[in-house]
């Protein structure tokens, strides 16, 4: 059907290999900690920690936080309304029991997206299409998710989708040698879909488990996005008319309310079934997830919380909100 030359390029020698990124400030921290860096938390750590009152003005500062913090206008408006209804009720007791009924509603807006990412093994191999725009962190993504699957003793294999950034195709075998996972790959220029298509042949004569594909996720016009997207979806029909079992979008977690929009784009190009977010380390202010739960309620997979192939964490509505508003006030 393609006139296209097989090229499964075998990875290079691992001693070839550029180190792993060398765990930084942040690497050596744990997850929760990389969390309280992020603007969301210290907002509203420094809030709780001002001895506010329990009054109309104490709302205005947690909407503004809220709003500061990427949560986004709609999710900010019922967050602050429900609180408002609770102080009109006189609900609470103190600011310390307000501050928790905050708590349990950010947890009570992420748990309906909330869904960890579940390999059917229906599916040989189950496939995985990640997306998303230029930067976001797919490859990188890729590289972490081909790690922790390997761990859990699947057979892995990785496409070269990306074919437009030269660098990109050498950027996947990189982590292929890393984690000693198969990665075919076809020359800078070729057809993603093809590349796409080859792969999935490949890997179900190799017998593999799980078939990581990364694609370009250039956005200067969303037709050609679409069509590109969509051709990779119609070549993977005819090999499995169920493929691809999940369209991961990564979503880089700084880029604040960009962010509804990239993924309304990317909704219409090809249907994602599944987030991941990003980069909530560093610089990151962390609102953004509940700002796409609001919005969207996709299911929310894993979060990036920095570059190492360990800093990948299947998503939590408990733990996420731990990281940002804990329990107890103080708490190291
Ligand atoms: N701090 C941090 N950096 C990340 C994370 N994920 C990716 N990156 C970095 O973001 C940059 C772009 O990532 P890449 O995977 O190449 O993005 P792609 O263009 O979508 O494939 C690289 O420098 C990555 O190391 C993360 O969770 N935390
Ligand atoms: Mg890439």
């Amino acid at each position: 059907m393609f006139g296209f030359i097989k090229k499964t390029k075998s990875a290079p020698p691992a001693e070839a290999l550029p180190a792993e990124p060398e765990p930084t400030a942040a690497g050596a921290q744990g997850w929760r900690e990389r969390l309280r860096d992020s603007g969301m938390a210290r907002g509203l750590s420094s809030l709780f920690a001002r001895n506010p009152r329990l009054d109309e003005s104490l709302l205005d500062d947690i909407e503004t936080t809220l709003l500061l913090a990427d949560v986004g206008v709609l999710a900010t408006q019922t967050l602050v309304a429900t609180l408002r209804e609770g102080l009109k009720s006189r609900a609470y007791a103190d600011v310390d029991a307000l501050r928790l009924a905050l708590r349990r509603q950010l947890v009570a807006l992420l748990e309906p997206v909330s869904k960890p990412l579940l390999i059917q093994g229906g599916h040989r191999p189950f496939v995985i299409l990640m997306v998303g725009i230029n930067g976001a962190g797919k490859t990188t993504t890729i590289g972490k998710l081909a790690h922790r699957m390997k761990d859990e003793g699947r057979r892995v294999m990785l496409a070269a989708g990306d074919t437009f950034r030269a660098a990109a195709v050498e950027q996947l075998k990189v982590w292929g040698a890393r984690n000693d996972i198969p990665v075919t790959a076809q020359t800078h220029g070729a057809d993603p879909a093809a590349v796409i298509f080859d792969a999935l042949q490949a890997a179900k004569a190799r017998d593999i488990d799980v078939l990581i594909a990364d694609t370009a996720g250039r956005l200067h016009t969303q037709s050609g996005l679409m069509a590109e997207l969509g051709k990779v979806r119609r070549v993977l029909g005819k090999l499995d008319d169920s493929a691809p079992h999940e369209v991961l979008m990564v979503i880089d977690g700084t880029t604040g309310q960009n962010a509804v929009s990239q993924l309304r784009q990317f909704q219409q190009a090809i249907g994602v079934t599944g987030l991941v977010i990003s980069k909530l380390d560093g610089s990151a202010k962390g609102g953004v997830v509940f700002a796409l739960a609001r919005e969207f309620g996709l299911p929310v997979r894993f979060i990036g919380l920095g570059e190492r192939m360990e800093d990948l964490r299947p998503f939590d509505a408990e733990s996420f909100v731990d990281g940002l508003l804990p329990e107890t006030l103080g708490e190291p």
